[in-house]
């Protein structure tokens, strides 16, 4: 096991096992299986390209070949940002079987980001495109490169690579196997019980945390997922998510549908009509959505003009899926609609298709494994009577017990008995799914993306003009929520959202999902009782704001 990674008590890993959960296969075994079972079916549509599973497993075999060699391999780190393109798909694989840690970060990522969590997690490699959406990622890479020691190998995918950068088409291309003896690098495979992937968190803290998720646990948190909504090896996966988050990777994601000999559809991104032509040409039948994708693909005009009746599983989450577009989804979708709530540590609720329409439209489901415990507590940690509103605590097969090398911060996450604290505010339906009502931790949710606010507080705390500050959430039709900013000026000084922004995105240098979309300035802040800024009243003040 890794240093720095907490890994389940003896007697839960053995009952985890003992139950069947962890099936003591690695991701790159399962796939491997699938592979033999589904040779010929096309795995990966991208574009024009259409990839068939024994082609896959050939270029996954021979991208693994090329890491090992180049040293990226048995738990070295490679920061993945990676459009959805067949590019992701491969090296996710590859890296799995060569037992290299995927670290999923992803293409709005910035330096700030990068930066960080490359030297976090001391990674070898890195992962990226050359250009999207008009940024250079080469640019980043070289101004990057200097301060990471680690770092050995930045490989590119799609267009130029800069000085001392490869191509991964090089790579993909040049024959490696073929001058390589079998068995010559030694055992390349990993453990089942081995972190198979860093996924990242939500974020409630100055910094992102980083979740190690075994090889055991994410093929049963893939398989289980799949199991309870109805997911099979005929089914049709459309990833419009950005890849490397939990929920389009490996719930079941694109992960969960190569191990069952599914196909996987990427689209570049959510847009409507890019997504509704996909379902019609590629007969689509599971799409994981995030409610603000739901809501602009129900209001297009040209909806109604495409042909979406392969669609069998619509299932939504990430932030909360309000009644209004609930009812308007299952309209156009019909018994296609399910809410998860789920969460990159782990746990992962899902209303199921026998569920009554009323708890299918209110409810985000419930736990998709029995030794999934759940706990809603009070405040002082005790449990609330049934019904009433409490934080949600979880623990079980496919949760994790700690993040990466934070042992602090470790003893306020989770609970001494091992359970996570996941600062949703849940209550029990009386059908027994759960109903988020809201959170308790410090974030903003801007559609389906997490922004920590403690982290941009932070940086724009670093503007000179500024003497306090306080992000909070504003609400937004769409997004759900959108960060806004509240600000006490340094006396005689000023600031605009545009210099704020500019200040963030060019001194800072994050990713521009964190911005700030709008700016209060006050003399002073409200204040809680016992003297703390409170973000109630200005969260209260942003909806105010955002009414005028
Ligand atoms: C998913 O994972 P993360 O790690 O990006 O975010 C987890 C957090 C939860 O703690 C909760 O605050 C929020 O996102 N959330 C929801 C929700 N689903 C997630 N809040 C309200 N309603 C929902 N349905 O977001 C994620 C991971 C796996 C599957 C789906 C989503």
């Amino acid at each position: 096991m890794l240093d720095g990674v907490v890994g389940w008590p003896p007697e839960f890993a053995q009952r985890y096992r003992a139950r069947g959960y962890w099936g003591g296969m690695t991701l790159g075994q399962a796939f491997d299986r699938s592979v033999a079972a589904h040779a010929d079916r096309v795995a990966v549509v991208d574009g024009p390209r259409r990839i068939t599973y024994r082609e896959l497993s050939r270029l996954v075999d021979r991208l693994g070949l090329h890491l090992a060699l180049r040293g990226v391999r048995g738990g070295a780190r490679v920061v993945f940002q990676l459009p959805n393109t067949a590019e992701l798909v491969i090296a996710y694989l590859a890296c799995l079987k060569v037992g290299a840690i995927p670290v999923c970060c992803l293409p709005a990522h910035r330096h700030a980001e990068i930066g960080y969590l490359a030297d976090f997690t001391q990674a070898a490699a890195w992962l990226l495109p050359s250009e999207l959406r008009g940024f250079d990622y080469i640019r980043m890479a070289e101004e990057l490169r200097g301060s990471l020691p680690a770092l050995r190998e930045v490989i590119v995918a799609g267009g130029r690579a800069g000085g001392g950068m490869t191509r991964m088409e090089d790579l993909l291309r040049d024959p490696v196997e073929e001058r390589t003896t079998p068995g010559s690098l030694g055992r390349l495979r990993p453990r089942p019980d081995d972190v198979a992937v860093f996924q990242l968190s939500g974020g409630t803290t100055g910094l992102p945390k980083v979740i190690p998720r075994t090889h055991d646990d994410y093929v049963y948190n893939s398989l289980q997922f799949a199991a309870v909504t109805d997911f099979d090896g005929g089914s049709v996966l459309l990833v419009s998510i950005p890849g490397e988050h939990n929920f389009p990777l490996a719930c079941p994601g694109i992960q969960g549908a190569l191990l069952l000999g599914a196909r996987v559809v990427l689209a570049p991104s959510p847009d409507p009509e890019t997504v509704f032509s996909l379902v019609e040409a590629e007969r689509v039948t599971w799409i994981p959505a995030v409610p603000a994708s739901v809501i602009t693909w129900l209001n297009h005009p040209k909806r109604t003009r495409y042909d979406l009746r392969s669609i069998r599983t619509l299932i939504v989450g990430g932030s909360r899926l309000t009644a209004e577009p609930a009812r308007a989804a299952r309209e156009a979708f019909g018994p296609a609609l399910a809410q998860v709530y789920g969460m990159a540590e782990g746990l992962l609720c899902a209303t199921r298709r026998s569920d009554p329409v009323e708890v299918i439209l209110e409810t985000q489901g419930r736990p998709v494994c029995p030794d999934d415990e759940l706990r809603i507590v009070d405040d002082d940690g005790r449990e609330v009577a049934p019904g009433e509103l409490g934080e949600l605590q979880c623990r079980g097969p496919y949760t994790v017990r700690g993040y990466y090398r934070a042992a602090e911060h470790n003893r306020t996450a989770f609970t001494e008995d091992g359970f996570y604290k996941t600062g949703d505010l849940v209550r029990r339906h009386p059908s027994g799914n759960l109903i988020v009502e809201g959170r308790k931790k410090d974030t903003i949710n801007r559609g389906g993306e997490k922004i920590s606010s403690e982290e941009i507080e932070n940086l724009i705390l670093a503007h000179p003009a500024v003497l306090n500050a306080a992000v909070v959430a504003m609400p937004d039709p769409v997004l759900g929520e959108r960060a806004c900013a509240f600000v006490i000026p340094r006396p005689g000084a000023t600031l605009t959202l545009e210099g704020l922004c500019r200040f963030l995105l060019d001194d800072k240098r994050i990713a521009k999902f964190k911005l700030p979309e709008r700016l209060e300035l006050r003399a002073r802040f409200p204040t809680t009782p016992v003297g703390k800024i409170s973000k109630k009243d200005l969260r209260d003040e942003a909806r105010k704001a955002t009414q005028a």
